[in-house]
């Protein structure tokens, strides 16, 4: 017992990742806790070891806002909702844990805060057989919910603001609206409710036949609309809150209102009409591109601009970051500085489909906050990120992707946030413990944050610098396949189609002389994408068609930089590594252990990557590896043959090793 004091929670519970950030320790001495009954009073009984806090409700603040003020030795919390008490609770905690001195210290506060968005959501894209899609964790959390499992679930989502949640795959299955499914779903909502968290589904647009048993699922047909409506009547019987739906349209097979000659604003609206009595919405998503379009990236925005301000109040178009599809680095996609009569929300990727999956440390938020530094966050009514979370013990399959869901959620509460101080405030909460809070803890926070910030840049450099976009392996996306290219696959996936490498250079010509895709942006910034000088080098070959011997501002050749920038990619994911490994004294063993594996296998795939992308490229450019750097050390022939025999719902075990 003395031993279980003395070394407190952490020892007694262990450091396998499942507590998240919220490594809180129970308050030995229950603070004196007053005011509003629920979630945040229980929350604060059970973790709080500062003085006194009341809890109270006050008009006047916004919906989920609060405010903490310090009134001689008590502390206020004030907001207009149970959520906004909740989140204030939160944030309480939060500053407990990351102070380095006693909470009983914590004094003089006078903080109000407010979300930037109404609706903070995180997409599953669980299927009803608990494979998850693009899911490196693990299977569904949702399959057979775990009730303590739904409860930490709720806290972590609450604890960093986020509100809603979709259960299901974007890809739906009709059964999504089965009864059985729905019933499900109801208890879900149950056990989120108390978390201030709303429940969505994504359904499949063809469900009136599917589950219905109509002849068409045409929305302007009496009996669509009749069977829709009922649909969610049921559907809000059983969960009176329930958030609505996400609709992928059109899409990859998936079927749409275009299958029946009508526009997505007729399919969208028709949901809409069905929903708005009981206030629900419709996020309808632009991710759409045809096989035979000449441009995948300009197809979102020749759907959809025809159709602006055609879709009803309740209806938000959902858009991914980038015009092709979650790429390590893409430009914005134009519909969000285009569209002007529409409300728009934000999808990123929290899972990593594209960013080595749960082996590579790539911290995301460096790559939204670019996202944000040309689309005005105000512009936005909500963001959306397709969750990483699966049931393996640490949530996420690696302990530094939980630092994904945790940015994306205070992003989507205040996008001002930097990259920098959700670093440190991550790395505060889920590394220090009572022996390493003081001096300890600084030295971990200071070396592993440079290692977080660095993460994304650095792996761009490994998988693709200077533009390169989609050059993965087919099918589960691990891994280098720059010459994938197999008989009967649609153009659009394989990456041939995205670099274009032949015997002059390499990039796709989006320019004016080109697809046209630069038209699609605001004059300053088309004119300075379409000119080969002054187009951004980290966007080169995304806009352009680059010439091997092309003058890049290091004075260096295309071919050189390329050589260069992946050679860097590659010691960048090493000195990760060598940072790690010097933390071993900080870090409990378990999680050192873990991560230090993932870091071994970031290394080896970084190495992999460069290799194989310079020697298969090469054998277009022609040109010789740059002496002052490290050449590759792996054979062309031999990765070619390499394949990973997972699918698209696994993570690979490891990368290429020989
Ligand atoms: C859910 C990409 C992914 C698919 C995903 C799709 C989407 O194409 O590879 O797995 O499907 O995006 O966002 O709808």
């Amino acid at each position: 017992m003395l031993v279980l004091l003395l070394t407190g929670w952490s020892a007694a519970y262990g450091e396998d990742g499942s507590r998240l950030w919220l490594r809180l320790e129970a308050a030995h001495n229950t603070a004196t806790i007053t005011g509003v009954k629920g979630t945040a009073m229980t929350e604060l009984q059970t973790y709080w070891q500062g003085g006194p806090v009341v809890l109270k409700r006050q008009k006047g603040i916004a919906r989920d806002g609060y405010t903490i003020k310090s009134q001689g030795e008590k502390i206020v919390i004030a907001a207009a909702n149970d959520a906004g008490l909740l989140y204030g609770a939160y944030h309480l905690l939060r500053l407990q844990q990351c102070t380095t001195q006693n909470a009983q210290s914590i004094k003089d506060l006078d903080i109000k805060e407010q979300p930037a968005y109404d609706l903070r959501i995180l997409n599953h894209w669980d299927n009803p057989n608990g494979t998850v899609e693009r899911g490196f964790a693990g299977r569904s959390i949702f399959l057979n919910p775990d009730p303590e499992r739904m409860k930490m679930y709720g806290r972590a989502n609450a604890s960093i603001g986020i509100n809603g949640t979709v259960l299901n795959n974007v890809n739906a299955k009709p059964e999504a609206l089965s009864s059985e499914s729905l019933q499900k779903a109801k208890s879900i909502a149950d056990q989120l409710r108390p978390y201030g968290i709303r429940v969505y589904l994504s359904i499949n647009f063809a469900s009136p036949i599917k589950v219905g048993g109509l002849k068409t699922a045409d929305p302007l047909n009496p009996d669509v609309i009749h069977w829709w409506k009922d649909k969610v009547n049921e559907i809000y019987k059983l969960i009176p809150d329930f958030g609505g739906f996400l609709v992928k349209a059109n899409s990859e097979g998936e079927p749409g209102p275009q299958d029946f000659g009508r526009t997505h604003a007729d399919g969208a609206n028709m949901l809409a009409k069905a929903l708005q009595p009981h206030k629900g919405i419709v996020m309808w998503r632009a991710f759409v591109y045809a096989p035979q379009s000449p441009d995948r990236a300009n197809q979102a925005y020749l759907e959809f601009m025809p159709l602006d301000g055609q879709f009803a109040d309740n209806v938000i178009i959902q858009i991914k970051n980038g015009p092709v599809d979650f790429q390590p680095r893409e430009p914005y996609s134009p519909l969000f500085t285009a569209m002007q009569k529409t409300p728009m929300m934000v999808e990123f990727q929290i899972t990593q489909e594209y960013l080595g999956a749960a082996n590579h440390l790539v911290y995301l938020a460096p790559m939204w906050k670019e996202f944000f530094s040309f689309v005005k966050p105000a512009s936005l009514r909500a963001m959306a990120g397709v969750a990483n979370i699966g049931d393996d013990t640490n949530w996420c399959g690696h302990h530094f992707a939980q630092a994904n869901w945790y940015a994306f959620g205070r992003l989507a509460w205040n996008p001002e946030l930097t990259s920098k101080e959700i670093a440190e405030e991550w790395l505060a909460q889920t590394f220090s413990t009572q022996s390493n809070q003081n001096s300890q803890s600084s030295i971990l926070n200071s070396q592993l944050v440079n290692v977080m910030l660095d993460s994304r840049e650095a792996c761009v450099s490994y998988m693709m610098p200077l533009g390169i976009h989609h050059i993965f392996a087919g099918t589960h996306h691990y891994g280098p396949e720059p010459w994938y290219n197999p008989r009967g696959v649609r153009a659009d996936w394989t990456p041939p189609y995205y670099h274009r490498a032949d015997s002059v250079g390499l990039g796709f010509d989006r320019t004016m002389q080109g697809s046209g895709n630069v038209r699609q942006y605001p004059d300053e910034l088309c004119r300075l994408y379409n000119d080969i000088n002054t187009c951004p080098e980290n966007l080169l070959a995304w806009f352009h068609h680059v010439p091997w011997d092309h003058r890049m501002k290091s004075g260096r050749t295309f071919w050189d930089e390329l050589c260069h920038k992946y050679d860097d990619g590659v010691h960048e994911a090493r000195h990760f590594l060598a940072v790690w490994d010097a933390m071993q004294p900080y870090v409990d063993s378990q999680r050192f252990d873990e991560v230090q594996h993932k870091l071994r296998i970031q290394a080896r795939d970084a190495e992999w990557w460069r290799d194989a992308c310079l020697l298969y490229f090469q054998t277009f450019s022609h040109r010789p590896i740059p002496q002052d750097m490290e050449h590759p050390v792996h054979n062309l022939n031999e990765m070619m043959q390499f394949r990973i025999p997972i699918t698209m719902y696994e993570n690979p075990e490891y990368g290429y090793n020989k």
